[in-house]
């Protein structure tokens, strides 16, 4: 057993006032800022100047990182659980004593399934060569993240046409004629350059359609709304390819030098009319022709936002498929004002950080989810967390006994938690690593507290982009509590694992030893990434010449008939599949991100809990009325194994098909005072979904949920 000391705090009980550029961490869009600090105490937190395009500016979420990080009301120290599992029932322990536990659960796992049967998932980005060089040293191929209840399907289907993730491709916002998105609700689900460059494209007159059954904030901005029926978006994109292509208005020299699979194409759309898709999506034929005129005239500066939340229902694989392949034929690919491939430093001439995935040996064995093996259309980089639980729960293909969730909430973020409960209790060791008491860290057997991003610092981040960078997230401020840093975690998970791990893969005194290291041979040092925040390692955005894009399929090409799908034995566009019109009292269940808030993670925030309330339900007016609903009514909604009450809000502004509530809510840990039991969860609601999923995007068909609605009284 290696004792453990406090990692090294630089400077931070320093008197007077100071400024440390840093990364936001209240949520996953990153953005650069400027942390000021006086007498040791956060005070005043803006985006970093020094990035032009977020300027000074940070969203709500962001400013409301001071109450979070004085809030008492997160665990201070490590915990083990004393009680069953969710009885809440803990003892304080100190770190050696959790670590110990810890290591003894892994070795027993390791002795009975292999190091495959340890698992481990995270919140994705520019962070996770620590946690997947963490897994990779522990000798398991089991590295998930969020993103299966995320944009999963939007990735694999890039991946299918171009090689790439979605991390590799950027939306040049600023310089676009037309901008199309998919219930992609840029007004609200914010990113603060990406809100700002909308707003400000706007303003000089960009056209943006809009494709949502809701009237969110971003349908207000916008040009064009259709409230398209819920998830029929694939019909609308094959019809409007239909008539691209029977105009022959799409970028002949382009689809000419990369595109595959054209004939294919023409087969798949041959017969999807703009009439016959009107009766699938509500949207008038005509109203798709005058579409089609607008971005035939604003071509090749027209993005096809990819988006994230069509990417959630069985075919919504093909939604951001078709999304992708509008963008081919209209030549917007890798052009100002269109998608903007993600160069890497080499690209431009630089060098990559070193990767601490490096430091230990490729695993071999297959991943449990079968990604990239038995099911090679999934990119195996993140897998598919759906399918570990399933693991989990069945011992198939092989046991996994240890589950680490890090900066994840699973009982969140995936449908149904009883039944992911269920397969969690199989564990003989579940840690959540979180700032929260989170639903999963609830449940967890220990839990162990994160420094918040405020108070410690990351490995550097490589941000491949137009323009690609480096950025530090730095230490501003002392942890409060007795809490630290996830490099220092892992690194002593490994270090205790002695032979049974390459332990030498984070074995770093201090960050800035592991930074070091990161950045040999960039030629870019700590001090000028202290000096801004962030280095760029170009001065402009980059494009790669005309004729020499790289795509990484198979064919080197932009394939619309895919070589991998064909490999995984499934169709590259399949035929639209109309979904059942609910009708009577039953509604699909539509969700959304609140503007106030981030994910799970906000509720119990002493200022955002507050300005968010409780989530109301949206319900179409027309349909409200047939059931005796009025505005401000109590209704009771159900699925079949859970029911709750909610506030109707009856407004002609969602599609009568559907009802609509903010997620984040229904927060059940009692030591979390302010969220406990505000609101009702819609991950509840999702019953039965946990394991329904697209085939060949791989991600969870959350938003094929039905629910039942009832009047109180009724
Ligand atoms: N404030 C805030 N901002 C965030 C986040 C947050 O938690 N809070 N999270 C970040 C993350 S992780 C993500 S993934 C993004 C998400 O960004 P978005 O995907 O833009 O946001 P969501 O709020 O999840 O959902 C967007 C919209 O999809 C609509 N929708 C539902 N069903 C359909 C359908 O069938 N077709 C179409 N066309 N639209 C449909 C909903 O009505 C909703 O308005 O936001 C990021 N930004
Ligand atoms: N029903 C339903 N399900 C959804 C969605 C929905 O709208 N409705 N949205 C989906 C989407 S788009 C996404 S991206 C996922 C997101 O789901 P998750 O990835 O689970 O995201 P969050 O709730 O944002 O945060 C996860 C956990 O990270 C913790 N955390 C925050 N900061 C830190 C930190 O610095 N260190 C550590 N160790 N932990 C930290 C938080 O306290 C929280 O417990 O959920 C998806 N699931
Ligand atoms: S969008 Fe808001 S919460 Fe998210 S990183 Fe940026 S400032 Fe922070
Ligand atoms: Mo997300």
């Amino acid at each position: 057993m290696s004792s453990v000391s406090a990692p090294n705090v630089r400077g931070v009980d320093s008197p007077g006032r100071r400024t440390v550029f840093s990364i936001c961490g209240m949520c996953v869009a990153r953005c650069p800022i400027e942390v000021t600090v006086e007498n040791g105490r956060v005070t005043w937190l803006r985006g970093n100047p020094n990035d032009k395009a977020i300027g000074e500016s940070m969203c709500g979420r962001g400013g409301a990182a001071i109450p979070f990080e004085y809030d008492d009301e997160r665990p201070q120290t490590p915990l083990i659980r004393t009680g069953a599992r969710g009885a809440g029932r803990w003892r304080r322990a100190s770190w050696d004593e959790a670590l110990d536990y810890i290591c003894d659960k892994l070795r027993e796992v390791v002795a009975e399934m292999g190091p495959r049967g340890i698992a481990l998932s995270d919140r994705g980005g520019p962070f996770t060569d620590l946690s997947r060089g963490f897994v990779q040293a522990l000798g398991s191929p089991n590295y998930f993240d969020h993103d299966s209840s995320c944009a999963r399907n939007t990735n694999n289907a890039i991946r299918s046409l171009t090689g790439y993730g979605r991390g590799a491709i950027g939306f040049d916002i600023k310089n676009c004629k037309h901008l199309v998105l998919w219930g992609r609700n840029l007004a609200e689900s914010i990113k603060v350059k990406e809100a700002k460059e909308f707003m400000g494209a706007i303003a000089r007159g960009m056209r943006c359609t809009y494709i949502d059954p809701r009237v969110s904030t971003t349908a207000c901005k916008a040009t064009r709304h259709w409230q398209i029926r819920p998830n029929s978006d694939y019909a609308l994109n094959l019809a409007i390819l239909h008539e691209v292509l029977k105009r022959e208005i799409y970028d002949k020299a382009f689809v000419e030098r990369y595109v595959t699979g054209m004939d294919y194409l023409r087969a798949a759309v041959r017969d999807t009319t703009p009439e016959w898709q009107e009766p699938h999506t509500g949207i008038p034929a005509a109203e798709v022709r005058a579409f089609v005129d607008e971005i035939a005239a604003d071509a090749p500066q027209v993005i096809f936002h990819t988006g994230w939340m069509t990417a959630r229902h069985k075919q919504s694989f093909y939604v951001s498929r078709t999304a992708l392949i509008l963008n081919a034929l209209m030549g917007s690919f890798d052009v100002k004002g269109g998608i903007v491939l993600a160069k890497t430093p080499e690209d431009v001439g630089r060098k990559s950080l070193k990767k601490l995935i490096d430091r230990s040996p490729k695993v071999k064995e297959p991943r449990a989810d079968g990604a990239g093996t038995t099911r090679p259309q999934w990119d195996p980089v993140a897998g598919m967390a759906h399918q570990i639980y399933r693991a989990i729960e069945t011992g198939d293909p092989y046991p996994v006994g240890a589950y680490l969730a890090y900066r994840h909430d699973p009982l969140t973020c995936m449908p149904d938690p009883p039944a992911l409960q269920k397969a969690l209790d199989k564990l003989k060791l579940l840690v959540a690593i979180d700032v929260n008491y989170s639903e999963t860290a609830w449940f967890a057997d220990v839990i162990l507290p994160e420094t918040t991003y405020l108070e410690r610092a990351n490995i550097l981040a490589q941000n491949n982009g137009g323009r690609p960078n480096f950025g530090m997230r730095d230490q501003a401020v002392a942890p409060r509590f007795d809490s630290r840093p996830a490099w220092w975690i892992f690194r002593e998970i490994l270090r205790r694992m002695g032979p049974l791990a390459h332990g030498d893969a984070l074995d770093f005194e201090t960050i800035e030893e592991l930074w070091d290291y990161q950045l040999e041979g960039t030629g870019v040092t700590v001090a000028q990434l202290r000096e801004k925040g962030f280095v760029s390692l170009a001065d402009a955005p980059w494009f790669f010449p005309r004729d020499k894009i790289p795509f990484k399929t198979p064919t080197g090409k932009f394939e619309i008939e895919s070589e991998v799908m064909k490999q995984a034995g499934l169709p590259s566009l399949a035929p639209f599949q109309p979904r059942a019109v609910p009708t009577g009292d039953r509604f699909h269940l539509m969700f959304g991100h609140a503007p106030v808030m981030t994910g799970g993670q906000s509720l119990n925030n002493p200022i955002l809990g507050d300005l968010a309330g409780p989530n109301p339900l949206w319900i179409n007016d027309g349909r409200a009325k047939a059931l005796g609903i009025g505005d401000g009514d109590e209704v009771l909604i159900s699925s079949p194994a859970y029911s709750a009450w909610m506030t109707a809000r009856v407004t002609p502004l969602i599609h009568p098909d559907a009802v609509f509530m903010f997620h984040g809510f229904g927060r059940t840990v009692p030591l979390q005072t302010r969220a406990c039991g505000l609101g009702v969860a819609d991950q509840r609601l999702q019953h039965g979904m946990l394991y329904e999923y697209d085939p060949a995007g791989g991600a969870n068909a959350m938003t094929e949920t039905i629910v039942q609605i009832k009047r109180k009284g009724a």
